[in-house]
């Protein structure tokens, strides 16, 4: 199944980074009162604004101290899920691409981003065609990038990313995860340069050759979407077993609360675009 669903598209990889986890800028988006009806798959009561709000701003204060310049955008009532700024959108230091989300609710939202894009990139590219793609499901690793697919991503949207990707010389695998993950980044993430954080399913599904796994302990399987920012690895508060492992690896592990945020299947790394304006410092 999984080799059946992979595609490689072997382009030059000249332009690939030797680091993907060195950010100077991200642009991260205002939660809107509207959040309370963001989408989730499990409902676990709506998540409370004001918690809400308050989560996010510790994101962004975090990503700040870390060296991160991150610019605010203002909250957009008419999309309860707009904060979630990683799903419409993907960014490299030389250009960025606007995506098509999945999910109906969602599909303004990648126009709703184009003047912050265009403001801060020469390049600015459109997926062709009609397929969809998120960001959720997209894995930057220092060889390829990897693409999900998903209830959220279908073929049609992998393969014209994978094109995108090809032009910007940047080598796109297309992988099917394990069931039951909503994004591909909701059951692994980078935890360095060559060390990815996965799930069990993720693990046994084997989809990242070349890159170190480190598997979250049972139960803390929700924890799997960590954010690597400069040197730190951000984890969701509340996974004692995670942290632990982590600190025992040797990472400097940070813990931020997230309970609001998780209501709406969401983690660290779907709060903001990130990229590096100093490649591979
Ligand atoms: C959604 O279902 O689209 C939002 N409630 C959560 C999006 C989370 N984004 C992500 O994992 N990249």
């Amino acid at each position: 199944m999984i080799a059946l669903a992979r595609r490689s598209i072997d382009t030059a990889v000249a332009a690939m980074p030797t680091t993907v986890v060195h950010f100077t800028r991200a642009i991260a988006r205002r939660p809107s009162t509207s959040s309370v009806d963001g989408l989730r798959s499990i409902d676990r009561g709506a998540p409370d604004v004001d918690a809400l709000r308050q989560e996010h701003r510790a994101y962004v204060d975090t990503l700040a101290a870390l060296g991160v310049s991150v610019d605010l955008l203002p909250a957009l009532e008419a999309f309860p899920d707009s904060l979630f700024v990683e799903d419409p959108a993907l960014v490299f230091p030389e250009a960025a691409v606007l995506l098509r989300p999945g999910a109906p609710s969602r599909l303004g939202e990648a126009a709703e981003l184009r003047p912050a894009l265009s403001a801060r990139f020469e390049h600015v590219i459109e997926l062709e065609g009609d397929g969809c793609a998120d960001g959720g499901d997209v894995l930057l690793t220092p060889e390829a990038v990897y693409i999900g697919l998903s209830s959220r991503t279908d073929l049609d949207g992998a393969t014209a990313l994978a094109g995108v990707l090809a032009s910007l010389e940047r080598r796109a695998v297309v992988v099917t995860p394990p069931p039951g993950v909503l994004h591909l980044k909701t059951a692994c993430s980078l935890v360095d340069d060559g060390t990815v954080l996965v799930t069990r399913a993720m693990a046994d599904a084997h989809l990242f050759p070349g890159l170190d796994t480190l598997v979250v302990p049972d139960g803390e399987e929700a924890v799997a979407n960590a954010l690597c920012v400069n040197g730190v690895v951000l984890i969701a508060d509340g996974f004692p077993k995670t942290a632990a492992l982590l600190a025992r690896r040797g990472y400097d592990v940070r813990t931020l609360k997230l309970d609001e945020v998780m209501k709406l299947d969401a983690g660290l790394s779907c709060m903001s675009l990130r990229w590096s304006d100093t490649p591979d410092a």
